[in-house]
């Protein structure tokens, strides 16, 4: 006992000397920066407000690293900027002319919010939008603020990085290099609004309460605690108009008048509008993100298209939606990855990055894609991605008897399929009630959740492999092909890739765990084209092809992998009435339950299709 007294006050020694040398090395930013405040002036007359921190004891003249938000300008308790004493605290070290400016209409900038403001039209060169704005910004700088390099780079998370990549389609000569981070790419099909047609209604809803309800981030007031509750009492979606948006919030309007993939949403995707890789760009994405996944891959393949000069980079790691900025990054809920991954991106990647470029600062030394493989907790480089070298693509196929296996379905198949009623009265949560509104806590974790709290519910249908005698890796594209049948009209399907650790894991409470690998979910009036939705014959089986985007993820000796196959998800996605309506419109009695079979027949072979590694021999 007192050998165990020694120890304890020896590790605190320790634990009080390492803080007490973190803090003569660490200064704070108002020992660093001087703040200053401005509006600036765009071409179109609306100022813009910026605060602009320059390092006091400048040796040479600094670049400029610009970041621009919608959701206002956050402080420390001494007024100055929060990001320079947390997520931007390696930059701070390396030294540049930090500015953080709030976009048109919101916070304390003037003029008019426009949610994702699409490009303007080349024909009008007065027009704005945030890349002008940016531009503009730009120009102000390089000339009122003294010290600077005549350089500029810009990054941004989410709704900052879509404003980074709108910066970069016609860019200010002086920005040298950007790093959209999470950013959005498309809401109909990947990003926070809809996926494949699948309207995400608490995401959707909550964020236009936090967005139009004011200029300021306001959170909607759910007076039921568990929102899956809230959301059920809704009903129709039409009640949402009808009892609290009362058709004032422009996007919400949108919403439900854009119901198809129409020209509301193709102006939003970003993708059309990157013919050039104008200036060097670090894409950066998480295995986990809840938000925008597809966004930051389908901009770093859309940009690769144009990347002669290999200034095209892409970086995703083990991380929520910006977690790379704001944790240490060697923990996503239960799940451990053995290492800090957010501080090795902050210093090993997004440090040098910008430092090289803005500062001719070191050498690069970067792959053109680096991907922490996820299952044994390590970073790999590739000379592209999704990788194509010693890749088999394999099909694991659905069986009787809820199994899965590398071999087809044969004659003697003891089912041809299994089947579940989806009722849209009880829906299946996509994360453990109470469920928080998504805003408020719930979009953080849920991806990295135990799936084993839906686990053989009768609507939630599961097939899993024998124990793996060998580690399967897979890099790369998943995609599943259901043969699947419903006697709706409509309906969704969500797929779901499982990794299930094995009965003698060390840690005894993640035995069995079920962390979810790859997710998604397609609303099956769009399985043909997004634009022109089409019914489903009753009964009628039909093959479902659901693209669950790229993964690198080894699924170790002993686990299984497990597919989970459901028809709701909720509040995350609106329930489908399984009756092919305009679903904004739907009336309360068109919701309906709906018997959902899925076949593994010889004839009908439900697979997803896996990208393994090959082993090397
Ligand atoms: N994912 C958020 C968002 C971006 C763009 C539009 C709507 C939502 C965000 O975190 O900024």
């Amino acid at each position: 006992c007192i050998r165990d007294r020694k120890y304890l006050i020896l590790i605190w020694v320790f634990i009080l000397l390492s803080i007490s040398v973190q803090a003569q090395t660490y200064k704070s930013p108002e020992k660093i920066f001087k703040k200053i405040e401005v509006l600036i002036p765009m071409r179109d007359g609306i100022h813009l407000n910026t605060e602009i921190y320059v390092p006091e004891n400048m040796q040479k003249p600094l670049p400029f690293l610009i970041t621009r938000t919608p959701y206002g300008l956050r402080h420390d308790k001494n007024g100055f900027h929060i990001s320079l004493s947390t997520s931007y605290r390696e930059l701070v070290e390396d030294g540049y002319i930090f500015v953080f400016q709030d976009i048109r209409g919101r916070f304390k900038s003037e003029g008019k919010f426009v949610m994702l403001r699409p490009p303007h039209k080349k024909d009008d060169p007065n027009a704005i939008d945030e890349g002008t704005d940016t531009f503009d910004t730009i120009s102000w700088l390089l000339k009122n603020i003294p010290g600077n390099n005549g350089r500029a780079g810009i990054l941004g998370i989410s709704y900052g990085g879509w404003l980074t990549v709108m910066a970069i389609i016609e860019p200010h000569p002086a920005v040298r290099a950007v790093s959209p981070q999470a950013s959005p790419a498309n809401m109909f099909i990947g990003d926070d609004f809809l996926h494949n047609g699948a309207f995400r209604l608490s995401p959707s809803f909550g964020y236009v309460a936090l967005m139009e309800t004011s200029n300021i981030v306001t959170p909607f007031r759910f007076d039921i605690y568990d929102t899956f509750e809230w959301y059920l009492e809704l009903g129709a979606l039409s009640n949402v108009n009808k009892k609290y948006f009362h058709g004032k919030m422009p996007t919400w309007n949108n919403f439900m008048s854009h119901p198809t993939y129409d020209e509301y949403w193709k102006r939003q995707q970003v993708s059309q509008y990157l013919k050039k890789v104008s200036v060097p760009t670090l894409n950066v994405a998480g295995w986990w993100d809840a938000e925008d996944f597809y966004g930051p891959m389908k901009i770093y393949e859309t940009l690769e298209k144009y990347d002669t000069d290999n200034k095209n980079y892409l970086v995703v790691g083990p991380w929520r939606h910006g977690g790379w900025a704001r944790s240490s990054g060697k923990k996503l809920g239960k799940i451990d990855f053995g290492s800090n991954t957010g501080v090795y991106f902050r210093k090993n990647v997004q440090s040098r990055w910008f430092a090289y470029f803005l500062k001719d600062k070191g050498n690069l030394n970067l792959p053109e894609a680096l991907a922490f493989q996820t299952g044994i907790n390590e970073w790999k480089s590739y000379d592209k991605w999704p990788p194509e070298k010693n890749i088999i693509e394999q099909k694991l196929y659905l069986h009787s008897n809820r199994k899965l296996s590398f071999n087809p379905p044969g004659e003697n198949e003891k089912y041809e399929f299994d089947s579940y009623i989806s009722d849209p009265a009880c829906p299946v949560p996509y994360t453990k009630r109470p469920i928080k509104g998504f805003w408020q806590g719930a979009q953080a974790l849920w991806k990295v959740e135990d799936q084993r709290f839906v686990h053989l519910r009768p609507d939630v249908l599961s097939w899993k492999t024998d124990v793996l005698k060998k580690d399967i890796t897979i890099s790369g594209r998943i995609i599943a092909h259901l043969f699947a049948s419903s006697s709706g009209t409509d309906c969704d399907w969500v797929v779901k890739l499982i990794d299930v650790y094995s009965e003698d894991y060390p840690e005894k409470e993640m035995r069995g765990y079920q962390l979810m690998i790859a997710d998604e979910v397609l609303r099956a009036k769009f399985r043909n084209s997004f634009e022109n939705p089409e019914p489903l014959t009753p009964g009628k089986i039909t093959e479902f092809v659901i693209d669950l985007n790229s993964r690198n993820h080894c699924f170790r000796k002993g686990h299984r992998i497990m597919v989970q196959i459901q028809s709701s998800w909720f509040p995350l996605i609106d329930r489908n009435p399984q009756k092919f309506v305009n679903i904004p419109e739907a009336k309360e009695k068109d919701y309906q339950k709906a018997t959902q079979r899925i076949f593994h027949s010889k004839q009908f072979p439900s697979y997803l299709k896996l990208p393994v590694v090959k082993e090397i021999e």
